[in-house]
C-alpha cells in the first residue's frame, strides 16, 4: 500500500502533492513502482495536526481517488463519513478509517475496511500513552473491532495495530515483536511504520525505554533503512500488507522476501 497525501502538513509527504496533477502523477508512479493500494488522504493524522473541514478535504481527495480508480485499487484514508462517501462513490474500494467510526459506510458501499488501533486523538495521543499490556489490549481491540466491522456487514477487514497512535518507543517494538500473535488471529494484518518518529529517536541513538525528544530524532528523509527493515520484519511475520511512502524499494524487498520465503 502506497501513502499519497493530498495535505500541507503530513509529516513526511506533507505539500509535495497539494496540486492534482504532482498527486495523480505520484500515484501512478507508485502503481509502476508496484503499489498494489493507493492509500489517498487529505488530513494528517500526525501528532497535533490541524483539522481539516469535509469540503476541503473533499476538494483535495476526490478529483485524486476519481483518476486513479481506473489505475490502480485506491484506498480512502479518512475519518469524516462525508469524505468517505464520496470517495467510495468515485472509485475507492477500501475505506481506512483510524478512528474505527465508519464501518457502517464501508459497509453500505461493500468496500473493504481497515481496522486500527489508536489511544487518544492527534492532538493528544502521544502525551502520555499507558497499557498494561500493549500487545494483548490492541489484539484484543482489533479482534472486537473485526467482529464489529463484519457485524455492520463487511466482508473484507484488515487490522492495524496502529503504529505510533498513542504509543511510546516501547509499545511500538513490542507490538511489531508480537505481530506473529495478531497474524494468528487469522485476521489480515497491515503495518504501517513508514517513516515514523521512533524510527527517527532510535536511528538517532536513543533509547528504546526513552521518549521521542529524549535525544534530537533523526529527521523522516533519514528514516528509509529503519522503514524498509521493519517492512521486511512485518512480511517475515505474516503480515497481509505494508502501508509504505517508499514504494519502489519496499516492493524490491517484498519480492526478495517472498522468493525466500517459497
Ligand atoms: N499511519 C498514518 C496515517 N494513516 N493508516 C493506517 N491504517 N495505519 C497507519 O499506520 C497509518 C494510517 C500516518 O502516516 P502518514 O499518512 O504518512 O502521515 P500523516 O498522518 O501526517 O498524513
Amino acid at each position: 500500500m502506497g501513502v499519497l497525501n493530498v495535505t500541507s502538513d503530513s509529516f513526511f509527504d506533507g505539500g509535495r502533492y497539494l496540486d492534482f496533477e504532482t498527486a495523480v502523477a505520484r500515484g501512478l508512479q507508485m502503481v509502476a513502482e508496484g503499489a498494489d493500494i493507493v492509500d489517498v488522504g487529505g488530513e494528517s493524522t500526525r501528532p497535533g495536526a490541524v483539522a481539516v473541514r469535509a469540503d476541503e478535504e473533499l476538494r483535495r481527495v476526490l478529483p485524486v481517488v476519481e483518476a486513479l480508480a481506473g489505475e490502480v485499487r485506491v484506498s480512502i484514508d479518512t475519518t469524516k463519513a462525508e469524505v468517505a462517501h464520496g470517495a467510495l462513490a468515485a472509485g475507492a474500494s477500501l475505506l481506512n478509517d483510524v478512528s474505527f467510526s465508519l464501518a457502517a459506510v464501508a459497509a453500505e458501499h461493500g468496500s473493504g475496511f481497515v481496522a486500527m488501533h489508536r489511544q487518544g486523538s492527534p492532538s493528544d495521543m502521544q502525551r502520555d500513552p499507558r497499557y498494561g499490556d500493549v500487545v494483548r489490549e490492541v489484539r484484543e481491540y482489533l479482534e472486537e473491532r473485526a467482529a464489529a466491522a463484519r457485524a455492520a456487514g463487511v466482508t473484507e477487514v484488515y487490522v492495524d495495530p496502529g503504529i505510533g497512535f498513542g504509543k511510546t518507543v516501547r509499545h511500538n517494538l513490542e507490538l511489531l515483536a508480537a505481530l506473529p500473535e495478531l497474524v494468528a488471529t487469522g485476521l489480515p494484518v497491515l503495518v504501517g511504520t513508514s517513516r515514523k518518529s521512533f524510527i527517527g529517536h532510535l536511528g538517532a541513538g536513543g533509547s528504546p525505554d526513552g521518549r521521542v525528544g529524549d535525544v534530537a530524532p533523526l529527521p523522516a528523509t533519514d528514516r528509509l533503512e529503519g522503514s524498509l527493515a521493519s517492512a521486511v520484519w512485518a512480511m517475515s511475520c505474516g503480515a497481509a500488507m505494508v502501508r509504505v511512502h517508499d514504494v519502489a524499494v519496499s516492493a524490491q524487498a517484498a519480492r526478495l522476501f517472498r522468493e525466500v520465503a517459497a
